[in-house]
C-alpha cells in the first residue's frame, strides 16, 4: 500500500519533518485558522462510528440533561458493536489472541476515572466511570480493574473472538509481524467530548488499541491527558492514532491548555499535531493520529497528521459526519 501512495504535505513546516518519500506541495499557508460555530449543546466524536454514538448521546442529554451521561451511554453504543473491531470486546486482539480494553472518562470538574489492559468487561466506559465515582482513585490496570468490576456487578463476558477478528489475527500469525498499527482506514477508537447548554463540558474515550499489540500494551486513550482532557474553564479534547506519539505529548491536555492560551479549538489541534510530528518524525502507513477540540462557547476544530481522518458532530441542526484536515494529504497514483 505504501508504495501506491503519495502524501502531499498541507503546510509549511521546518524541513526537518519531511520524510524522503513525502511530496511537499509548495508553500501554501494555514488555511483554517477559524473554529466553527455552532450552538450550545454540541457533542462530537471520532470517525463515523460517532454518528450512532452521538445520537444516542443526545438523546440522553434531552432525556437526563446530563452530558457525563450522553457522553458514558454514546460510545457504549461503540462498545456493544459487533461491527467494531476497534472498540469493545469485537475488537481485534493483541498478539497473544486476546482482547485487552482501554477506557477513560472525565467531566468539567476535573474528576476523572479510567481502566486499562481489562478484559472481559463489555462495557469499560462504564467501569471507568465507575472508578470515577465509586473508588478515590482514577486508575484501575488489568486483573484488578476486572476484580473491581465484579465487585460492582459487571458480567464477565467470555473471551471468544469475533470471526472476523479471529480470521485476520490467524492470518497474522503465519507471519508473526510485529507491526501494530491503528486501523486508520477503516474507523478507530471513539473519543467523545461535548458541552450541554449551560457550559458544562464532558468526554469519553474507549478502544481496544491497536491491534495485534504486545500483551499488556496500553494506548493514550485511558491516560487522562493524552487521549482526554476535559476542563470547564476551557474546553475539552480527545485523540485516536498511534497512542504512544500521543503519550509522547500530552495530546488532549496541551490542546486544551493551547485553548487556555488563546487558541481557537482548529488551532490547537493544528498546532498540537505539529508537536506530535516534531517529536515523531511522519512515516506513512503506520502514523496517523487525528485530535477533536471543543471550547466553552461552542467553537470546535479537528486536524490529522494525514487525510483520512473523519469525525460526526451533533447540534439542534442535526448530526453529520465531517472530514478533517490534515497535515499530510494522502493520494493514490
Ligand atoms: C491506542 N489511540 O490504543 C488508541 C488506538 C487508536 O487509531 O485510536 N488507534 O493507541
Amino acid at each position: 500500500m505504501t508504495s501506491r501512495r503519495k502524501f502531499l504535505k498541507n503546510t509549511l513546516l521546518s524541513s526537518t519533518l519531511m520524510l524522503p518519500g513525502a511530496v511537499k506541495t509548495g508553500l501554501q499557508s494555514l488555511e483554517k485558522k477559524t473554529s466553527k460555530q455552532v450552538n450550545k449543546p454540541l457533542i462530537l466524536s471520532t470517525w463515523n462510528h460517532g454518528l450512532a454514538a452521538n445520537e444516542k448521546a443526545w438523546s440522553v442529554l434531552n432525556q437526563t440533561g446530563s452530558i457525563l451521561d450522553a457522553v458514558e451511554e454514546g460510545v457504549k453504543v461503540t462498545e456493544a458493536d459487533l461491527s467494531s473491531r476497534s472498540v469493545g470486546l469485537n475488537g481485534y486482539p493483541d498478539r497473544e489472541g486476546i482482547v485487552t480494553l482501554d477506557a477513560s472518562i472525565m467531566n468539567g470538574n476535573g474528576d476523572c476515572g479510567s481502566v486499562c489492559f481489562v478484559r472481559q468487561i463489555k462495557h469499560p466506559i462504564t467501569l471507568a466511570r465507575k472508578v470515577m465515582e465509586e473508588t478515590p482513585h482514577v486508575m484501575l490496570a488489568g486483573e484488578g480493574a476486572k476484580q473491581f468490576a465484579v465487585s460492582q456487578g459487571m458480567p464477565l463476558e467470555d473471551e471468544e473472538l469475533h470471526p472476523d477478528a479471529r480470521q485476520e489475527y490467524e492470518e497474522w500469525l503465519e507471519k508473526s509481524e510485529y507491526k501494530p498499527k491503528a486501523n486508520f482506514e477503516n474507523h478507530d477508537t471513539i473519543g467523545m467530548i461535548g458541552l450541554d447548554a449551560d457550559g458544562n463540558l464532558a468526554g469519553s474515550c474507549t478502544t481496544s488499541g491497536l491491534m495485534f499489540k504486545m500483551h499488556g500494551r496500553v494506548g493514550d486513550s485511558p491516560i487522562i491527558g493524552a487521549g482526554l482532557y476535559v476542563d470547564n474553564e476551557v474546553g475539552a479534547a480527545t485523540a485516536t492514532g498511534v497512542g504512544e506519539t500521543i503519550i509522547k505529548i500530552c495530546g488532549s491536555f496541551l490542546v486544551v491548555e493551547l485553548m487556555r492560551q488563546g487558541r481557537t479549538p482548529q488551532e490547537a489541534c493544528e498546532e498540537t499535531i505539529d508537536r506530535l510530528l516534531q517529536k515523531t518524525p511522519f512515516h506513512e502507513d503506520e502514523m496517523q493520529v487525528g485530535f477533536l477540540a471543543i471550547n466553552k462557547e461552542g467553537e470546535h476544530g479537528a486536524y490529522a497528521v494525514q487525510s483520512g481522518f473523519t469525525y460526526a458532530v451533533q447540534h439542534q441542526g442535526g448530526n453529520s459526519a465531517v472530514k478533517s484536515d490534515s497535515r499530510y494529504q494522502t493520494t493514490t497514483e
